[in-house]
């Protein structure tokens, strides 16, 4: 049986239409999720959309309509996106399906069973935009404005079930404290644990002041606050709290390797997720990875300035660079660690140049071109069993040899979530193929037939070795690299098992080689702008 693994999105608001940043944590995600089916994990990749909550009440009653019909509309839009995106989700899971609204409610009840819910009067510093309650301390950071819209907070008073969070102070911070790597990138953590150390407060997880929720069991009036609802979605998913006897299951899954989500949500994630799975006795995920922004030319991305990229700027991109190279720009190049990641246009054309089009394009086509003119388009055979005619490019590995422990850097990067230096050992692969080509000058040796049998050799590893790395940047560029594959093809193309597909030198002498042009020059002149 392979190892089961698990990922999730932050589940989306359907009072919001797709941007750059749902698109990012879900190719991120998706990236991961097909490096791990490569390597031949049993990948359960989850995302969805968070559907109930004021403010879809609020934006339904403006534009005149109910509720669920906005929900169904905008989960339809993200659900079309997400296939523009070509992300390869295992379900998507929305906060108003039945599934997922008799789990929570049986969840409820066990929470209230265990002690860890009661009712109880909250006054507090309100974030309507958000949703979020704020502590006295809290809101005085903040100067009492949102952090997210920069409105004024409100002061607000309600009768709520309450969940016990300060009961869990301890053992959080114990977690934190045993598993260095449950909340990345390490500065998040410790953001984490300084607010952990200031003390935590009973959370309300009830709300009497809308009715667009799940009703709390046996509490007329009282619906569930929504980001408790939300946060559900990643076990009702699986399952986990449902008695349905024709339920799939997906118990295997849990828990979660990687919750990835945004840097503004990490509280949510970090902490007052896990501090509801410890009262239900529950495993924590693994890790919460969150990520930061993508901002624009400098500048925050927001409603307000209208400087989102949205899906109208999104598919200008896919139309002059083509899906995969948005795709690749978006893993290498996004926020994924600790500090914001600049999107503009000239940045986005110079690493499609530089590592499309130069590397991953030119390498291949170089090598296929010459196998074409040297050898009639056949895979010449190598004598030299893998070792380089030339050591300047591999010091003193053999290609065999270098392939097999790029493989390995690469499957325990993609295993740690490091996507980009898992795109960087692939791509470095390539480079030292063109050094090689560089320093060795097939070029020349074909003018004098007596270098033939050298000459065959050089071609061959390279061509063995362009292959490896094209199967190392498929969860990158899923089609580009199918291309390839069926290009450099080999017994070992596609569907085969991983320790086949990454094997150096199962290309047969004699098999027919491609040359192909994968990613055209584009003029910087016709760039999309930013934003
Ligand atoms: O917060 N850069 O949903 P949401 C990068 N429903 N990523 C960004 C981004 C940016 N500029 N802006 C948004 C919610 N994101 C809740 C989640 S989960 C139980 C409930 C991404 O529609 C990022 O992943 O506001 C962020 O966490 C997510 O969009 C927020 O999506």
């Amino acid at each position: 049986m392979s190892q089961a693994v698990c990922i999730t999105t932050p589940i989306y608001y359907v009072n919001d239409r797709p941007h750059i940043g749902h698109a990012y944590t879900t190719t991120i995600c998706d990236v991961w999720s097909r490096a791990e089916r490569l390597m031949g994990r049993d990948v359960f990749f989850l995302t969805g959309t968070d559907e109930h909550g004021s403010k879809v009440e609020k934006s339904a009653a403006a534009r005149g309509i109910s509720p669920q019909a906005l929900a169904d509309e905008n989960a339809a839009e993200f659900q079309r996106a997400l296939a523009t995106f070509g992300i390869s989700n295992s379900d998507f899971i929305r906060t108003t399906q039945a599934r997922h609204e008799t789990q929570v409610q049986e969840q409820l009840r066990r929470l209230v069973k265990s002690g860890s819910v009661y009712l109880g009067t909250f006054e507090g510093w309100y974030d309507e935009g958000q949703e979020e309650y704020h502590t006295e301390t809290r809101a005085r950071e903040l100067s009492y404005l949102s952090p997210i819209s920069g409105k004024p907070l409100t002061r607000a008073t309600e009768q709520n079930y309450y969940f016990k969070l300060s009961a869990f102070a301890d053992r959080l911070a114990k977690h934190f404290a045993d598993h260095p790597t449950f909340v990345r990138p390490s500065e998040r953590a410790n953001e984490m644990l300084g607010r952990l150390r200031d003390g935590l407060q009973d959370v309300p997880i009830t709300r009497t002041n809308f009715s667009w929720g799940i009703a709390m069991p046996d509490a007329p009036g009282h619906v569930v606050y929504v980001w408790i609802d939300a946060l559900f979605n990643y076990i009702t998913a699986l399952e986990l709290g449902s008695a349905d006897p024709a339920r799939p299951d997906r118990s295997r899954y849990w828990p979660a390797t990687y919750h990835i989500v945004g840097k503004e949500i990490l509280w949510f994630h970090a902490v007052i997720w896990p501090a509801l799975l410890m009262a239900l006795e529950l495993p924590l995920p693994k890790c919460v990875y969150a990520h930061s922004f993508w901002i624009a030319d400098g500048q925050k991305m927001s409603k307000s300035l209208g400087n989102f990229v949205d899906l109208a700027t999104i598919d200008r991109y896919f139309a002059q660079f083509g899906l995969d190279a948005w795709r690749w720009y978006m893993a290498t190049q996004g926020p994924i660690a600790a500090t914001d990641a600049d999107f503009n246009a000239k940045h986005f054309h110079e690493i499609y140049t530089a590592d499309l089009v130069n590397t991953v394009g030119n390498c291949p086509s170089r090598v296929g071109a010459m196998i074409g003119k040297y050898f009639d388009g056949r895979l010449p055979a190598d004598s030299t069993a893998g070792q380089p005619a030339h050591d300047g490019a591999i010091g003193s590995h053999s290609w065999d040899s270098l392939c097999a422990t790029t493989v390995r850097e690469w499957e325990s990067r993609m295993d740690a979530f490091d996507l980009q230096g898992a795109a960087r050992i692939a791509i470095d692969l390539l480079r030292r193929v063109d050094a090689f080509i560089n320093e060795t000058a097939p070029f020349k040796l074909a003018k004098d037939p007596a270098n033939a049998v050298q000459l065959a050799s050089i071609l061959n590893q390279c061509a063995q070795t362009v292959r490896v790395a094209g199967v190392l940047l498929e969860p990158f560029m899923p089609s580009k690299m199918a291309a390839l594959a069926g290009a450099f093809g080999g017994q070992a193309s596609s569907g085969a098992p991983w320790v086949v597909r990454v094997k150096y030198g199962t290309i047969a002498a004699g098999h027919p080689i491609e040359k192909l042009a994968l990613f055209p020059r584009v003029d910087p002149a016709t760039c999309v702008p930013a934003g």
